[in-house]
């Protein structure tokens, strides 16, 4: 960011709502705030959960941590107490920053419940009314010369998506990112004209680091944020800061493309929409050209690393068909099957991953380790790829037990042990099930314990709110429907027939939701 600043002056870095900010205001600010972090008595190496909306204190905040040597937990707007809770406590986190109010949500509230269960927590940090709270702004303080962090210590922590019941943290360091912040520059051509829109949330690895917000500011272009991905207000702003560049999820990519038959908008600056965190229907991927005019791009990656990209002169039908191929010579894909033995070229297996800037392990999660990665070091992606002669990889499936709901991903584990955790549930498994939308959304199959007296859509909402108010978990992982069964199909081990469940919540013509 330093060098940034030497490099782009008054150049604008990123543009929010009627901010703008310049390189050298954010570097001045992430100076200014570290020094601020350290009055408050934070030191290099602790943890702190940032959980902030598409605004321009998000950068301020991860800088000045980058700078001080503070290891920012990116969390998401959406995630509430059981996730914010599990990451603070797993993070062993000393401060948690967060936006006074967004979409509603008065994330002070969070705070409170967040602060009764952490005791690691020494402070809130809040953007805009502080309450009780310790202000950002109030922070700002005279520069401090600090030591430069080494750049083979963690950086960021990011969120796995998960298959277990407690959230897993990813431990990037700054080297390995910025390297494929850099690779990631290269690939899609971003440059000191790149106007690039941050549509998803600003925390995900994708907008992020793909090349994204981070690979924006190494390139010297700028960073538009939308604060909500209204498809209206984001079509308003491509128009009026000419945005070049825009990173989406398929079910957003949906949404826009719909929006632009009924509103008609001038689209004519973009020249790039990336596509990426869950599967792309070829369908889909052929409307984006003839509707926005510019090109399209594959992104398939992962926050524990691995990133491939469609490249912006591959022939259309790779662009269409395909999730690309990785950023790094240095990016090793291994495709087996159960036994980890090697599969033929083009048959589809198991992805396994091992790479410059892919992590070794989670955070303090040395048991977990052991299952997620290979003795040799490769990462288990948990997802079935097959890769073409050509080297592209076609992501096919998915072996973890994870939903992927419009990008979001969802742990069965973990919502399956909180609805383990209501009184009348005796058993309890969730699938996800195909959506023209969402691409998959997810249906809990719940055993009872006892006979139930109420109504199936009486019951699933008592679940619901079970989820939501006392577990406090975020809105995306409730179960978008339920279904009530005497017993649960078991397969020969014992485990629950999840692939049954599937074929029958296709099947099942009631729903309750
Ligand atoms: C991105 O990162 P995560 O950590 O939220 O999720 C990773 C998982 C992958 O293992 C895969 O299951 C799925 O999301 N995924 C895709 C995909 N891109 C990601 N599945 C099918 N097609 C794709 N194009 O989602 C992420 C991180 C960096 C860049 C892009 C996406």
């Amino acid at each position: 960011m330093r060098e940034l600043a030497e490099r782009h002056g008054e150049r604008t870095a990123l543009v929010c709502g009627e901010r703008r900010w310049s390189y050298r205001e954010l570097d001045r600010r992430a100076d200014r705030l570290a020094a601020g972090l350290l009055a408050l008595g934070l030191v290099p190496g602790e943890r702190v959960v940032v959980q902030l909306p598409n605004i321009a204190e998000f950068f301020a905040v991860c800088f000045a941590c980058f700078r001080l040597g503070l290891i920012p937990v990116l969390a998401l707007p959406g995630h509430r107490r059981a996730e914010i809770g599990a990451f603070c406590e797993v993070a062993e986190a000393s401060a948690y920053v967060i936006a006074d109010r967004h979409e509603g949500y008065d994330y002070r509230n969070l705070a409170r419940e967040v602060l009764a269960l952490a005791p690691s927590l020494r402070h809130v940090i809040v953007a805009g009314e502080a309450a009780e709270f310790t202000s950002l702004d109030s922070l700002y303080a005279e520069p401090r010369a600090l030591p430069d962090p080494d750049a083979g210590v963690i950086a960021l922590l990011q969120l796995s998506g998960g298959s277990t019941g407690t959230p897993k943290l990813i431990p990037r360091t700054h080297d390995d990112y910025l390297y494929s912040v850099r690779a990631s520059v290269d690939i899609c051509r971003f440059d000191a004209d790149t106007a690039f829109l941050a549509a998803l949330p600003v925390a995900h690895n994708f907008p992020l680091s793909s090349p994204g917000t981070l690979g924006t500011l190494h390139a010297g272009g700028r960073i538009v944020l939308l604060p909500r991905p209204d498809p209206a207000a984001a079509f308003a702003l491509i128009a009026a800061e000419s945005v070049t560049h825009v990173a989406l999820v398929p079910a957003l990519l949906l949404v826009w493309l719909e929006a632009v038959r009924g509103q008609r908008p001038t689209l004519d600056s973009l020249r790039l929409v990336q596509v990426g965190g869950a599967s792309l229907a070829p369908e889909v991927a052929r409307r984006v050209r003839p509707t926005f005019g510019c090109t399209l791009q594959q992104v398939f990656g992962m926050a524990e690393g691995l990133v491939n990209y469609t490249r912006l002169d591959d022939d259309e039908a790779v662009v269409m068909e395909t999730q690309g191929r990785p950023i790094s010579p240095g990016d090793e894909i291994r495709i087996v099957d159960d036994e980890d033995l090697d599969l033929p070229e083009c048959e589809t297996g198991h992805l396994l991953t091992r790479g410059p800037y892919t992590i070794r392990g989670y955070w303090r999660a040395d048991e977990y380790n052991r299952l997620a990665f290979t003795g040799d070091g490769f990462y288990r992606t948990g997802d079935l790829v097959r890769r073409r002669p050509d080297g592209n990889l076609q992501v096919m499936g998915r072996a973890k037990d994870q939903i992927n709901r419009a990008g979001e991903k969802i742990a069965a584990e973990e919502v399956e042990r909180y609805l383990l955790s209501h009184p009348q549930v005796r058993n309890a498994a969730l699938v996800s099930i195909p959506d023209a939308w969402l691409g998959e959304r997810s249906c809990a199959f719940v055993e009872l314990a006892g006979t139930a007296t109420e109504p199936p859509a009486r019951l699933a909402l008592d679940l619901k709110l079970h989820l939501r108010d006392r577990c406090g978990l975020a809105i995306h992982k409730i179960p978008d429907r339920f279904e009530f069964v005497d017993h649960l199909p078991l397969t020969a081990p014992g485990k629950v027939a999840k692939q049954q469940l599937r074929l029958m919540a296709g099947a099942t013509k009631r729903s309750t939701s």
